[in-house]
């Protein structure tokens, strides 16, 4: 068995399974299955480092190999705040105009790229079969070709590709998307990404299409395909029944025994539709009386990037629109919405899952959104909730039989909150099974072993 090398910014301890989530187990098993290294950085940010340089560190995970490498502030601030989180994250989610194209950033982004190509390279051996996410990371194939390596080297989009005349707004595109012909496989969450790559490689590359999948361009070839990241199911079943989720559920239900609750899960990120949902929320209770004094929404928003500015606009807007649903409608001994900025505890995540009777899952651009898969999966299938899903979520291509939504629409959001809540349980159940079967059959294993296959299948063909 090849050793598999995984490279992506932030690199997770596998052996702390439920703090780190169903990727990094995916990710782990097979790492510890070949004896593998994840490498990426360390989280360290040096103060007063020097531009383009940073310790290694290594360390033993049971079989896994740990390496990181910190970063001086000047690189920090430009590859992740900057370039990363300030020009790529926006764009890639059609959001032109939050993007911020500083000329400074792409050099502190080229310049990481190029240190973690360095530190990388001595410890990579012949045979290795290399895997890069995300895309903090898209030129490290081409920095670690420039310093002669030929092994395998896969990547994979966590986030999704916007259509090429989008892409086009970022001055450095064509570098980018040249970039990626250095991988000899590509994946994408979902088909549209893959249909937005597939036509920018043939309008703005001239590349050409060869068998299925199969670009040549810059004189290399790429194979390009959709691999829908999935979830644990059998971890989050786990959890859903284990100590703290069963005490969680408990505790939530018996607390609003009175109510029907909703819930919101995600990071505080403006590509999650939170104040749209608030707004459908909103209309949901003008509307429709009989949800007063009845319904709940719970909308967990866990911190998230809280240096970069378009953030902290965010918070500032949904704490005044949580505050005036608040005040122009609840009641002494009812609150419409528990709106919660803090991080909760993943192994509690499930019954809170469990409990609701609606998740709304909104937002205005999503890679795949693993919420929808993990809320599926904690259900009781006797008695499962509905499940509310943004059409533009990744996700949606598979998740068929949700409720699918169009974030931007207020009053047709509102309709379908309205529909959940009043679905008969067959059909409610009807729903859960066809949910549950697709989130089974396309779970993190498959994701992980159908990648990996098709990256070991793939030649270096220069
Ligand atoms: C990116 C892409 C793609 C959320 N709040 C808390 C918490 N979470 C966990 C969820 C879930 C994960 O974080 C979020 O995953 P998503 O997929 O929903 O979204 P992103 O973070 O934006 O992830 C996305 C994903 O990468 C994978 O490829 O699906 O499209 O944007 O697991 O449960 N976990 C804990 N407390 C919280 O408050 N513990």
């Amino acid at each position: 068995m090849a050793r598999l090398v995984v490279i992506s910014n932030r690199v997770a301890d596998p052996r702390k399974a439920t703090a780190a989530g169903g990727l990094a187990v995916a990710l782990g098993s097979a790492l510890n299955a070949s004896g593998g290294l994840w490498f990426g950085w360390s989280g360290t940010i040096v103060e007063d480092g020097a531009p383009g340089e940073g310790e290694l560190h290594t360390h033993q995970a049971g079989r896994i190999t740990l390496a990181t490498v910190d970063l001086s502030r000047e690189d920090h601030d430009s590859y992740y705040l900057g370039y990363s989180n300030g020009v790529l994250w926006p764009v890639f989610h059609y959001r032109l105009d939050l993007a911020d194209f500083d000329a400074g950033y792409i050099d502190g982004y080229r310049r990481v790229n190029q240190l973690f190509a360095r530190k990388l390279m001595p410890l990579i051996r012949p045979g290795d079969i290399l895997w890069i996410h995300d895309y903090h990371l898209i030129p490290l194939a081409a920095e670690l070709r420039a310093l002669g390596c030929t092994n395998h080297i896969g990547f994979f989009l966590h986030i999704p590709l916007p259509p090429p005349l989008i892409l086009a707004a970022i001055p450095q595109h064509e570098w980018l998307m040249r970039s990626l012909f250095s991988y000899d496989l590509v994946g994408f969450q979902s088909e549209t990404d893959l249909m937005h790559f597939s036509r920018y490689a043939q309008k703005e590359a001239h590349a050409e299409m060869l068998d299925t999948g199969h670009f040549r361009a810059f004189n290399r070839t790429l194979r390009a395909e959709a691999f829908p990241i999935g979830i644990d199911v059998d971890e989050i079943a786990a959890l859903t029944h284990a100590d703290d989720g069963r005490e969680m559920f408990e505790r939530m239900r018996d607390e609003y025994s009175r109510r029907r609750l909703l819930l919101g899960v995600e990071r505080l990120d403006y590509s999650k539709g939170l104040p749209q949902r608030l707004k459908a929320f909103r209309k949901l209770l003008g509307k429709y009386p009989e949800h007063l004094n009845s319904t709940t929404l719970i909308q967990i928003a866990s911190p998230s990037r809280e240096t970069v500015g378009s953030y902290s606009d965010l918070l500032r807007e949904l704490e005044s629109l949580c505050g005036s649903i608040n005040g122009d409608y609840g009641e002494l001994d009812w609150m419409p919405v528990r709106y919660i900025h803090r991080n909760v505890a993943r192994k509690r995540l499930p019954g809170l899952y469990r409990v609701a009777e609606v998740a709304l899952v909104t937002p205005l651009r999503d890679g795949m959104n693993l919420v929808a898969k993990e809320f599926i999966a904690a259900q009781d299938p006797a008695n499962p909730g509905v499940l509310i899903l943004s059409r533009f979520a990744g996700a949606a291509e598979q998740l068929q039989e949700a409720l699918l939504v169009n974030p931007y629409d207020a009053d047709g959001m509102a309709e379908t909150i309205h529909q959940a809540l009043r679905m008969p349980l067959p059909e409610r159940q009807a729903r859960h099974q066809q949910l549950l079967q697709r989130v089974r059959n396309f779970d993190v294993h498959w994701w992980r072993n159908s990648f990996l296959e098709a990256l070991q299948a793939s030649g270096t063909k220069d």
